[in-house]
């Protein structure tokens, strides 16, 4: 039986994941089938409930207000419209929604407790609910968990050495601090990263060991391949080859035994038979709906002709774990604290995204020439 290490150094992870391809295929295989049902497949509905405007310069991400990219900006969604998505997603499927939000971090106030009221909601409907709202306090971890969260993604994105070439206004222990404020309830902990960044294969590694290291490991890590959005600092970037996807899902099976290791956005540019072998690889969760959240991910009636075609099942909610209880507002333990408090704003120039972010200025410029 597999033992779960939370001492792996990047070379050994580098090690395996150089493996002569068939060697890693069925060591990763393996290690997936004394853990998991190779046939069931976890499916996420994501829904993007705020979109775009965000002040953060992520250099992947479409999002950012300082980059200019042809996204749809969209205010806070209703409760009634995430319910009803909600259900949509439910009858194609889905065990869980996963509703993300373009913010920095979760701000105490009037959005913060609509956002409660559409995890009540959705637990309610008896699907998993999974928040991706940015950096959270423990008293607005605690919160969500009370209104019934089941899963909180919080993606460490790459190495802690790369991250300070993809985001200058948060830090990579901003991100181990959220977690870590997570870990103190009952959510389980949703957390990844992107390839094809432009990072080196040892940044790949570095990650694995960061998520590797927390303890206990996420139950959900999803590997995304990057989605490179015109306007954003990565857009020249080169697609990553589906080998490449492959060997990281079966390094971070090998690596993280138990968890959900979830396919991302990147899923358009994948074949079938690219998708097949990451799931004989270990990955057995998805993120399913037309769009991710700002980009196109593949039709859910054709990722259902897949599961047919390879035999896998959708899994149900709540088999790796419990529902959790719903507690009304008017009955919470916990008060919003309004705190401040002091994330990093690291600052540095990553001159990609100041490029980026210099376009962006000239074309918002000539558009009111224009005018
Ligand atoms: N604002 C919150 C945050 O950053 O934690 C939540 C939403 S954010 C869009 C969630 C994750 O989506 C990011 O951490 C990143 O891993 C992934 N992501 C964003 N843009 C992407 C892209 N262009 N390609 C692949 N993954 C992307
Ligand atoms: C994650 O790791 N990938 C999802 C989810 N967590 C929130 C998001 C992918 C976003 C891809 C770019 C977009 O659609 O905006
Ligand atoms: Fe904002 Fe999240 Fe996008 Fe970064 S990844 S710019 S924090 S929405």
């Amino acid at each position: 039986m597999s033992i779960i290490r939370h001492d792996w150094t990047e070379q050994e992870i580098l090690d395996i994941y150089n493996m002569p391809l068939m060697d890693l295929l069925y060591k990763a295989a393996t290690i997936h089938r004394e853990c998991h049902d190779p046939n069931t497949v976890q499916v996420s509905t994501l829904l993007s409930i705020k979109t775009g405007g965000c002040p953060e310069d992520c250099g992947y991400c479409p999002q950012a207000a300082r980059y200019h990219t042809d996204i749809e900006g969209n205010d806070l969604m209703s409760v009634r419209q995430v319910k009803a998505q909600a259900l949509r997603a439910k009858s194609s499927g889905s065990s869980r929604v996963c509703m993300g939000a373009a913010w920095r971090n979760v701000k105490d106030g009037p959005e913060f407790e609509n956002v409660l009221e559409m995890v009540r909601t959705i637990n309610k409907l008896d699907m998993e609910v999974c928040c991706t709202l940015g950096m959270i306090t423990e008293n607005q971890a605690q919160r969500l968990a009370e209104a019934g969260l089941y899963a909180y993604n919080h993606n460490l994105d790459t190495s802690e050495d790369y991250y300070k070439e993809v985001i200058s206004t948060r830090g990579f222990e901003d991100r181990l601090k959220t977690i870590e404020n997570v870990r103190k309830t009952n959510v389980t902990v949703c957390s990844g990263g992107i390839i094809g960044m432009g990072e080196k294969v040892e940044d790949r590694a570095g990650m694995l060991v960061a998520l590797s290291r927390l303890s206990p490991q996420p139950e959900s890590v999803p590997i995304n391949s990057l989605v490179a959005v015109e306007g954003t600092p990565m857009e020249e970037q080169e697609p990553v080859s589906m080998w490449d996807m492959i060997r990281m899902v079966a390094t971070t099976r090998i690596v993280m035994p138990i968890t959900q290791v979830r396919l991302s956005a990147g899923r358009t540019e994948m074949s079938r038979e690219g998708q097949a072998m990451c799931f004989f690889a270990g990955a057995n969760s998805i993120f399913a709906g037309d769009k991710l959240l700002t980009t196109p991910n593949p039709d859910v009636h054709q990722d259902m002709e897949m599961f047919k075609m390879l035999g896998l099942n959708p899994q149900k909610p709540f088999v790796k774990k419990a529902q959790p209880e719903t507690v009304e507002a008017e009955n919470s333990k916990f008060q919003p604290k309004g705190e401040k408090p002091k994330w990093t704003r690291p600052q540095h120039t990553i001159d990609r995204n100041e490029t980026a972010k210099q376009k962006a200025r000239e074309i918002k410029k000539e558009a009111i020439a224009d005018k």
